[in-house]
């Protein structure tokens, strides 16, 4: 058998040489990754060469160095932002202390549940977006979408890498249960909701790179002020390659807004069927989107009131979005949040304390962000000249868990009857058939230059290159 050298194949800056026993650890695990890979990851690209991002150091050099890979070969690595000297917990009961770099014996299964969840999302999302290489817009789209693809593996890597280091035996098996959920198996899905939806067009591609990526983000930089060094410093080097994400996201959604209102420009009208008939996607069809990917999205930040996320925060595991920039004690015994609760059939903003706030505070943090796009997107409605707006339903409308799971919320924050809500939800939500529609636009575009009827070309290329470059050669 021919022996691979896996410290070249997994650049890493955590001493892999020096460390037998995890390096044994990651080679039993690597080939099951790859044949995870090659069934669950984009479908029918084995051979493709992609124009990728690839991080062979945390450096600004290294972080970022572009060439052709096959996906398959991709060196997906092992890397920690370096260590900040005497960095001590910012937060709850240890504040002050110095940061771990051991799992401390009385937190292991916490740490361990949050590593689990965390690392469960990033296969999740590949698997959810497997299909989509066969229908991209265009060459750089299909780019993008490897690029996030590969990363969401490597952001896999990180957290398999802390759990063999961290965690032995539970550990590892952990890691191989990794592999053995998938999105939207029935007898072993993936652990939070939104990562077991499908991802079945680029319209939802672009709504999941906005807002559930974006859950990334809060959640990732939660974890990055944890007490555990290990985990902080993995979560912030991963916040770097999430930026990309988003940005595709927010941009891809933009393009979409910005070819939806040339059309009704061309055509002098906002009439969602001429503009259908035209090959673009209404802005209520968009909106239908943003209602659906947001309310799953603002499900993942958990229960409005939660104990978890309370000792989570008091045990130094999990803190606040930019912990140290907020002006309280870090502690947060004494302190109150605003929480919407429901209070017969209204909605109400009451005071609870804040710690068992902790998720409610992430989650509008996060919503604060995601407003911010939405305007963003609007600006160029409105530059257009059209009167429609795109808007972020209320907080309670469409969830599965915390407060508002059980009653029906309209998108302006009203409780509603079950009768009401079946009356309209066909408006809020997408309908098969408006999933029929946008389905029947996806054909992949893979010319040289060329893009999609329903979707604007970006204003740039990647990493300098022009639109037209051939970012992905199928061979
Ligand atoms: N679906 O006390 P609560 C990303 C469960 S995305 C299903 O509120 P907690 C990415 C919960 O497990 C970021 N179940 O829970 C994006 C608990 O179960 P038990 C992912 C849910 O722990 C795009 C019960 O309900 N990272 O990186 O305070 C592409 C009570 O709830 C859900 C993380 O999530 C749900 N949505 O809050 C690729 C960070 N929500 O104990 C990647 C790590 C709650 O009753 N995770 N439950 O069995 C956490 O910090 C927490 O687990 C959560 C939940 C914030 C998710």
């Amino acid at each position: 058998m021919v022996s691979i050298n896996y410290n070249e194949r997994i650049p890493n800056n955590v001493d892999l040489t020096e460390n037998r026993r995890l390096q044994r650890a990651l080679e039993s695990w690597l080939p099951n990754y790859l044949s995870w890979w090659d069934e669950l990851g984009p479908e029918g690209t084995q051979g493709y060469d992609v124009y990728l991002r690839t991080a062979v150091d945390v450096n600004a050099d290294g972080w970022a160095n572009f060439d052709y890979v096959k996906m398959p070969e991709y060196r997906w690595g092992i890397f920690l932002n370096e260590p900040v000297p005497d960095r001590k917990i910012a937060f709850g009961d240890h504040k002050g202390d110095p940061v771990w770099q051991e799992v401390p014996g009385e937190y292991r299964s916490t740490l361990r549940r949050l590593i689990v969840t965390q690392g469960d999302t990033e296969p999740a999302s590949v698997e959810q977006q497997r299909v989509l290489g066969q229908t991209a817009p265009s060459l750089y789209d299909l780019r993008n979408l490897f690029q996030i693809n590969v990363e969401e593996g490597r952001h896999l890597w990180a957290m398999v890498y802390l759990l063999h280091a961290h965690f032995g035996r539970d550990g590892r098996e952990e890691a191989e249960m990794m592999l053995e959920r998938h999105s939207g198996d029935p007898d072993k899905p993936r652990i939070l909701g939104a990562f077991n939806e499908p991802t079945p067009d680029w319209l939802s591609m672009f709504m999941f790179a906005f807002f559930t990526d974006r859950d990334g983000k809060y959640q990732l930089a939660s974890l990055a002020e944890s007490g555990f060094d290990p985990l902080a410093r993995t979560c912030q080097f991963m916040l770097t390659e999430e930026a990309h994400h988003m940005f595709v996201g927010e941009s891809g959604v933009m393009r979409i807004v910005k070819r939806t209102c040339e059309v009704m420009d061309e055509l002098g009208t906002d009439d969602p069927e001429r503009i259908r008939q035209a090959g673009a996607i209404d802005l209520p069809t968009m909106q239908k989107w943003i209602n659906f990917h947001y309310s799953v999205s603002v499900d993942l930040f958990g229960q409005e009131l939660s104990t978890n996320a309370a000792n989570y925060y008091t045990q130094g595991l999990k803190g606040r979005f930019h912990e140290e920039k907020i002006d309280d004690d870090h502690r947060l015994v004494d302190y109150t949040y605003p929480v919407f609760m429901l209070q017969g059939d209204k909605i109400v903003e009451e005071q609870h304390p804040a710690l068992t706030s902790v998720n409610e505070k992430l989650r509008q943090d996060y919503i604060d962000d995601c407003q911010r796009g939405v305007t963003r997107w609007n600006k160029v409605i409105e530059k257009h000249g059209h009167d429609l707006r795109l808007r972020l339903p209320h907080r309670g409308f469409h969830r599965a868990i915390g407060n508002f799971a059980e009653v029906k919320v309209s998108p302006d924050g009203k409780v509603i009857s079950e009768a009401e809500w079946t009356k309209n939800v066909s408006d809020w939500l997408p309908t098969e058939s408006d999933k029929e529609f946008v389905k029947s636009l996806m054909k992949p575009c893979y010319e040289h230059g060329k893009i999609a009827d329903w979707i604007a070309p970006p204003t740039r290329g990647v990493h300098g290159n022009p639109f037209e470059y051939e970012y992905v050669k199928f061979n």
